[in-house]
């Protein structure tokens, strides 16, 4: 009997995924889902990142309620995978406070989100700088062998397998050291507005795709995305709007962005973005339409994720156990 690997990943409970989540984390956990033992959580806890001034508890039931509907929109199952929020499993904060005795506080501001969002929006939060921690624990509790994620979570993937083995290396071996999986295409999605940053929800603009925006909102977005002035359909590093616009075709597609130059030689930007919000307009209008119809129905969600609940404590909490024991907290026997 061969044993399944096991996969544990999350997204942010913001509410609205994105093409950049999809293509980056989604799409893969979706694709291998039947072969793998998937742990999918609803990473509500990460949604308390924000300054106490920027959170309001009312739109946060709902945004997590709806990150769980666009988790089954897009594929996940939940009678295969295991699916459930972060905070109905406490053992994620136990383990956040096992882990903060080997993360040293450097390793913390070293990390290019923090060094990024630090600034932003003024009084960052102590969660913003701790949360690489957090996250730690919610990928070592399950046994994970593999995370898969996109491009700019691999850093935070580092750290966590880092702060495993120092932990493993002075107390014994309490945690299996996981590896990211990075998918090969759409692992960096850019925002099609500013093609040299990175797709993002906090953008807030008409860069960013949504996994519920309309059909028109679709094929504008794509219209209106950023290229150059040079009117040739092409995959190159110094015209960072186009490539984008390639990679992402090659990437709904399944084939490489040679292909897609080669099909366009000749042809101007118009006809390109025309047949790509086509495209985009096929991936994105049955998640859409299957969202709606799920965060119609609360108590069905809800119920769904509870039962998800009871199976992921089951794991979290004998490693959880595994790691205080080793810390010593345990009883003297
Ligand atoms: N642009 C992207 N391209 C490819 N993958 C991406 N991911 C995020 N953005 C891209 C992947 O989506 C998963 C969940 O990410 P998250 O929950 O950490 O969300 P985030 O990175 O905080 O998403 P945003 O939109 O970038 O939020 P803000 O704007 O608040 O920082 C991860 O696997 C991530 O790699």
């Amino acid at each position: 009997m061969t044993t399944k690997r096991r996969r544990l990943s999350g997204v942010r409970a913001t509410g609205r995924l994105h093409l950049g989540n999809y293509l980056g984390a989604l799409r893969q956990w979706v694709e291998q889902q039947e072969d793998a033992d998937n742990f999918f959580f609803i990473a509500d806890l990460h949604g308390l990142t924000d300054a106490a001034s920027e959170h309001d508890p009312v739109a946060f039931k709902h945004a997590r309620l709806s990150t769980a509907a666009m988790y089954l929109a897009v594929g996940i199952d939940p009678s295969v995978s295991t699916l459930f929020f972060q905070s109905d499993v406490p053992e994620h904060t136990d383990l956040m406070w096992f882990l903060s005795s080997v993360a040293k506080k450097g390793e913390l501001e070293r990390m290019t989100q923090w060094k990024d969002k630090k600034g932003k929006g003024g009084g960052a939060s102590s969660a913003l700088f701790f949360y690489p921690v957090l996250m730690a624990a919610d990928i070592l509790l399950y046994d994970a062998d593999e995370v898969p994620v996109g491009d700019d979570q691999r850093q935070h993937v580092e750290m966590a397998r880092d702060w495993a083995i120092r932990f493993n290396h002075h107390f014994g071996n309490a945690f299996i050291v996981p590896s990211a999986v990075i998918p090969p295409a759409g692992a960096r999605v850019m925002d099609l507005q500013r093609p040299n940053e990175k797709m993002s929800k906090s953008a807030k603009g008409e860069g960013t795709i949504y996994l519920d925006d309309s059909d028109d909102e679709v094929v504008r977005k794509i219209k209106r995305a950023v290229t150059d002035s040079a009117g040739v359909v092409a995959s190159d590093p110094e015209r960072p709007g186009i490539s984008n616009l390639v990679e992402l075709y090659a990437t709904i597609e399944n084939s490489t962005t040679e292909e897609v130059t080669n099909k366009y030689e000749g042809q101007g930007y118009g006809v390109f973005k025309q047949d790509l919000a086509d495209r985009m307009v096929e991936l994105v209008r049955p998640i859409r339409d299957r969202v709606e119809g799920l965060r119609d129905d609360p108590h069905e969600l809800h119920r769904q994720l509870s039962l998800g609940a009871d199976r992921a404590q089951s794991v979290a909490h004998a490693t959880a156990a595994r790691a205080a024991e080793a810390l010593g907290l345990g009883p003297i026997v």
